[in-house]
């Protein structure tokens, strides 16, 4: 079953609306996994941030994102990866839709609240940076029957 990671940026902590994100997300079926609150610190910043080396935003991205805690977890379900890319909403909020998590709440391109996968193969790797295996719990729910494509 496909799997993504998902971060509650600092500012959706701050902003107290770590409720309301996790419950977008598990309204569209996916089921949580795995959770933990951290704190990031640079050198796990500059792994999950490896794309980014070098452009302009670099040193603010990792400077927000280690500035205080994030709240990271593990999302399963059918298209995982895309689902959550798409209840997130485009990077810069003035341009994601209404209706999802950035369109609604996110104030700027660099406090746009939540980061997801954004590919199969990013997932994999980004789950495997933030959680070990005996983190993410496998268990099923009893309205899998209504949720999962056969
Ligand atoms: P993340 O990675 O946080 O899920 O965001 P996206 O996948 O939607 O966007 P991204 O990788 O292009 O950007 C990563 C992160 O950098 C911030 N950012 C981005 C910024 O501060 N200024 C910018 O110009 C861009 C493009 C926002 C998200």
């Amino acid at each position: 079953m496909e799997r993504t990671l998902v971060l509650l940026k600092p500012d959706a902590v701050q902003r107290g609306l770590i409720g309301e994100i996790i419950s977008r997300i598990e309204k569209i079926c996916l089921k949580l996994v795995g959770v933990k609150m951290i704190l990031i610190d640079k050198e796990l910043a500059h792994k999950h941030y490896s794309a980014h080396v070098g452009k302009p935003f670099f040193e603010d991205l990792v400077d927000f994102i280690t500035s205080s805690p994030v709240v990271a977890m593990v999302f399963e379900g059918n298209n995982a990866v895309d689902q959550v890319r798409s209840v997130m909403g485009l990077t810069n909020p003035l341009e994601a839709a209404s209706g999802t998590i950035r369109g609604d709440l996110a104030t700027s391109i660099e406090f746009n609240l939540i980061h997801g996968s954004d590919s199969i193969e990013s997932a994999e790797n980004e789950v495997r940076l933030f959680f070990s295996v005996q983190d993410l719990v496998d268990y099923s729910v009893d309205v899998d029957k209504w949720i999962i494509e056969s």
